[in-house]
């Protein structure tokens, strides 16, 4: 997991479809998209995530579904994101087989060294910063806390909470592989040119790093 990772939320995505948003976001580079429905219905949920994943096949960018291991069995999804509330991690694998991607939420300091010994594909380190978009969200981890995880854990690292483009480059520096979005791309009114943006940002300071962008 490396990049620009998309994180849906169709409430803050005001007028624009969902399905434009999200084409938008890969067009200026997002590499990976995870489609987090909270309120809609599971018939709905199912349908969307099939329409999403036949626009994302043909460009390459795997479907990850948020939570419902259900849902992305039912649709083939490319993987699942689990949080530590949500189904167990090797239940998630077992079902999902060998091959998908699963994600992790990370916490706690007692969650990081937990998923040491996990076959995990990424962890997504929850959240770096506060934001109102998840307001159930635990102690932020801050550029140091994440910077802790990436000197001990061998999995990479996707930060998430309160990115955007102003500190998207502090946080690939701090450790993370990749950085996910939700309101910095579902809220802008232009999301195809803050995904370019964030793209570049990730993608400079990947290089240096010294880790290659892709
Ligand atoms: N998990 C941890 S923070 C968060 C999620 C889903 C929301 C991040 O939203 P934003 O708008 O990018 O701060
Ligand atoms: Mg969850």
């Amino acid at each position: 997991m490396k990049g620009l990772y998309f994180v849906t939320d169709r409430g803050l995505c005001g007028d624009k479809p969902l399905a434009d948003v999200i084409l938008q976001a890969v067009r200026g580079g997002a590499t990976c998209i995870q489609l987090r429905e909270k309120e809609v219905a599971t018939r709905f949920f199912v349908e969307e995530a099939l329409r999403i994943k036949a626009l994302l096949a043909p460009l390459m960018v795997p479907l990850i579904i948020n939570d419902r291991l259900d849902v992305a069995l039912a649709v083939e999804a490319d993987g699942v994101h689990v949080g530590q509330e949500d189904m167990p991690y090797e239940i998630a694998r077992k079902l999902m087989g060998p091959k998908a991607i699963v994600g992790l939420s990370v916490e706690t300091w007692e969650d990081v060294e937990r998923a040491q010994g996990l076959n995990v594909d990424y962890l997504g380190v929850s959240p770096i910063f506060a934001t109102p978009t998840k307001t159930d969200a635990k102690e932020p981890w801050g550029l140091q806390g994440l910077a802790r995880i990436r000197a001990f854990s061998r999995h990479p690292l996707v930060g998430i909470g309160g990115l955007n483009a102003s500190n998207a480059e502090a946080v690939v520096m701090a450790g993370a592989d990749s950085v996910a979005v939700v309101s910095a791309i579902c809220a802008a009114p232009d999301p195809y040119a803050v995904s370019r943006e964030l793209a570049e940002i990730i993608r400079a300071a990947l290089t240096n790093r010294g880790l290659s962008p892709i």
